[in-house]
């Protein structure tokens, strides 16, 4: 039949990713309670939540009785758009823990050494995909786009396709949270071939950055022997289009929230508790990819270098926990405890204590504060593939205009040109950087303040959700279909 481009209809959104992105608590039976959660993923996506027909699939993080599960799942859809695909207990953790971040995570940010490969762990993580396929399939209508998010679920889009049947209209989205190592990591993985594969029944796959997509491209074609381009791979005689998708925050959220009173009392007060001294921060979920060791000797290297600023420098570090059933984030934790008290030992004093770290998550207010707050933020990934930190600090520094000192690992090194730029595995470099950040002028670090904020103004989280998901719409329209519109 005819299609003119008003009778045709805005196609539904899916979107597919590990966890909802509401947080659920059990206090008794059929009895829960949701709060809004409010990650990079889902403030990324909440404009295109309004725009389109949206869906939102993902695990709910805990154990559900089956007699339960009706009605939770439809609390859950009526009030947030999310659809529960639901998991017992002990193969969610096989999932997460034992494949997902135990495999993937530390292949992925160049950790190999880490990796025990476990085939328990690869079926259940098979086992859940399946799940994820045919809880989707089941709702799926023609004409559909479907956007699968991250390393937990790379095996998805060909599983989606097979639930579906090869002739079934849908578009399907994969993007990558992470990096996507060179093909000479990635080919350490055992099951390297099933997880390409799992990926490139997708039409668009996307990365924060040129450099993962052509990492992607060469795995294709040196692991497959797939024909590539600078820009696509062909599979299954399907161009799968690959793309840089640069994610970003919700700028005006940091605006709106620091004008709050309670946010603007807490900086008068932290303001007066550090008067005279200086505050670099650091926050970083507790993972030993963002490099906090790293960061902790370069800060000894510091204050052992310039002992001028004994006294006058402090480094406030929230740690937010994660993942602490895993063994390597446990000996990270146990370093890391190690390295503040030494340093506080070697340099405190009953009235100055150089490194406040706190192994816990603040609430949204305080993080802004401290932001705000703080004369220098230092993000020392020894991989990352955005680093949202880094650009939320900018957004709360129109005042102060704090320097950024920045891994050149973390993928927001190709965008914050305004930073001083760090290669985390060098303590000495880092040190030089603490001592730069400290002693810039004010209007240098109001020149290099004004390049980053314009980027983090301009690349928002909106953009990059709809960038996405109007190139995925584009990607697979026929040419004559183009014509007739
Ligand atoms: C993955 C990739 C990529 C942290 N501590 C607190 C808190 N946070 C918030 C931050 C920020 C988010 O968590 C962390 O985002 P990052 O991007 O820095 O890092 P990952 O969690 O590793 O995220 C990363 C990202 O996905 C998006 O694609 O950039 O490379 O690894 O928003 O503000 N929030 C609150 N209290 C805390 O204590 N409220």
């Amino acid at each position: 039949p005819e299609t003119t481009l008003s009778q045709t209809p805005t196609p539904r959104l899916l979107l597919v990713s590990n966890r909802l992105p509401v947080s659920i608590k059990r206090s008794a039976p059929h009895t829960y309670t949701f709060s809004q959660g409010s990650g990079g993923l889902v403030t990324g996506l909440s404009g295109l939540s309004q725009s389109a027909d949206f869906r939102w699939y993902g695990w709910p993080g805990l154990e559900v009785p089956s007699d339960e599960h009706t009605d939770l799942s439809d609390c859950l859809r009526e009030g947030y758009g999310a659809i529960p695909v639901f998991l017992e207990d002990e193969l969610a953790d096989l999932y997460y823990n034992g494949f997902s971040n135990s495999i993937l995570w530390p292949l992925i940010h160049y950790h190999p050494g880490e990796i025990t490969f476990r085939e328990d762990a690869w079926n259940a993580y098979q086992e859940v995909n399946r799940l994820f396929a045919r809880a989707i399939a089941r709702d799926m209508q023609q004409g559909d786009l479907v956007w699968i998010h991250d390393f937990h679920l790379m095996l998805l889009p060909a599983m989606l396709r097979e639930e579906l049947g090869r002739d079934f209209d849908v578009k399907i989205g994969f993007f990558l949270h992470t990096p996507f190592p060179s093909s000479e990591v990635y080919r350490i993985l055992p099951v390297r071939k099933e997880i390409l594969i799992g990926v490139l029944q997708s039409d668009l796959v996307g990365f924060h950055t040129n450099g993962y997509g052509r990492h992607f491209l060469s795995a294709c074609s040196h692991v497959l022997g797939l024909p590539t381009t600078s820009r696509s791979v062909t599979y299954d005689n399907k161009t799968v289009n690959v793309g840089a998708f640069p994610i970003g925050i919700q700028p005006e959220r940091f605006t709106r929230t620091l004008q709050d009173v309670k946010v603007q009392g807490r900086i008068a007060a932290l303001e007066h508790e550090f008067d005279g001294i200086q505050v670099m921060v650091g926050v970083d979920r507790l993972d030993y990819v963002k490099g906090v060791p790293q960061k902790l000797r370069a800060f000894e290297m510091f204050l052992t270098d310039h002992p001028e600023y004994v006294g006058k420098v402090v480094l406030i570090q929230i740690a937010v926990p994660t993942r602490g059933e895993v063994e390597e984030y446990q000996n990270l934790r146990a370093l890391v405890n190690e390295l503040v008290g030494r340093i506080n030992g070697k340099f405190g004093t009953i009235e100055y204590t150089p490194i406040h770290f706190m192994h816990q998550s603040v609430d949204f207010e305080e993080l802004l504060a401290l932001y705000a707050i703080s004369d220098a933020c230092v993000v020392a990934s020894t991989r990352d593939g955005m680093n949202l930190v880094s650009f939320e600090y900018i957004a709360c520094q129109s005042q102060r205009h704090g320097s950024m000192i920045l891994s050149e690992f973390a993928g927001s090194a190709q965008s914050l040109t305004g930073s001083i730029i760090v290669n985390p595995w060098n303590t000495y470099d880092m040190a030089r950087a603490m001592y730069q950040a400290v002693t810039m002028e004010a209007e240098e670090r109001a020149d290099r303040f004004e390049q980053m904020n314009a980027y983090v103004q301009n690349n928002t989280s909106a953009f990059w959700g709809q960038s996405f998901v109007k190139e995925l719409k584009r990607k697979g329209v026929e040419p004559e279909r183009w014509l007739r519109l």
